[in-house]
């Protein structure tokens, strides 16, 4: 069972080779948390990077909210990550057909292939968009999330959709480096990560739909490896403190599910 085992193990099991490095950066660093930068200026997402960085093993980006993109953002943004040991995760969630996601993926304004790791990626228009993110060029490490359930209310994923969703995922054991979902599926496949947003010590939801879960709820109950914090960091006075906490209790909760 994938929840019983420590990320250092998990670690030679991953097929997905960011896959293998995130575990080796999560047992190393003791971290499980992601921070989702969703900031609309560019000086402070480097900013927030900064100061999050000693307590994260994943930057996820929404490059496309940035009000002042410029791609020379991208140089410093990588080497915060690389000093810092984490990895740039690009939530772009792509839902095209494969062309289209090709374009989207290498080329337009933010070029995602050259420099995140990780993307997101629905499954929902069929095995196209992940062909086409296999095929296309840019980093030679990469890995894809795919969505298999989400946080907001109202959504229309069902359980069918949820398998036919986890059924995608094994026939590319090589690009997918996990699934984005809310309770412990694939339990059998510990080379993946579970990857779990809608973490939050305060809030309960948002006024447009979002719903939080506890730290210690997600990673004890619903399976998260890896969990998502935005704006219970983003929105706080001190954001490197606030990166520490949830580091903290996410940490002691993964702590208290191994059993080696
Ligand atoms: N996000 C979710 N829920 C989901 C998926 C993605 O919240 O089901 I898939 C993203 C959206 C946002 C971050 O970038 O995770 C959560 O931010 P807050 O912690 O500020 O709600």
């Amino acid at each position: 069972d994938r929840l019983s085992l420590s990320f250092k193990s998990r670690a030679k099991l991953a097929r997905n080779p960011v896959a293998g490095e995130l575990f080796e950066i999560m047992s190393s660093k003791k971290t499980t948390l992601c921070v989702a930068a969703d900031l609309t200026n560019s000086t402070d997402l480097l900013n927030l990077a900064e100061e999050v960085g000693p307590h994260i093993c994943i930057l996820k980006t929404h490059i496309d909210i940035l009000e002042d993109f410029h791609l020379n953002l991208i140089k410093p943004l990588i080497e915060i990550a690389q000093r810092h040991n984490f990895i740039l995760f690009e939530d772009r969630k792509f839902a095209d057909i494969g062309k289209t996601v090709e374009y989207q993926y290498s080329s337009g304004v933010y070029h995602i292939s050259l420099w995140a790791s990780l993307v997101t990626a629905h499954s929902l228009m069929g095995k196209g968009v992940l062909d086409a993110l296999k095929r296309s060029g840019g980093l030679y490490k990469r890995g894809v999330f795919l969505l298999a359930e989400v946080s907001s209310a109202g959504n229309l994923i069902n359980d069918g959709y949820v398998k036919a969703t986890l059924a995608m995922a094994e026939e590319y054991p090589e690009l997918i480096a996990g699934v984005v979902c809310q309770s412990p599926l694939f339990r059998a496949h510990p080379g993946l990560v579970q990857l779990t947003p809608g973490v939050s010590l305060d809030a309960e939801k948002d006024a447009l739909g979002q719903r939080y879960a506890s730290p210690r709820n997600v990673v004890l109950e619903r399976g998260a490896d890896v969990a998502v914090v935005g704006r219970g960091v983003t929105g706080a006075k001190d954001r490197g403190a606030a990166a520490q906490k949830y580091r903290e209790v996410l940490w002691e909760a993964y702590l208290g599910r191994v059993e080696e």
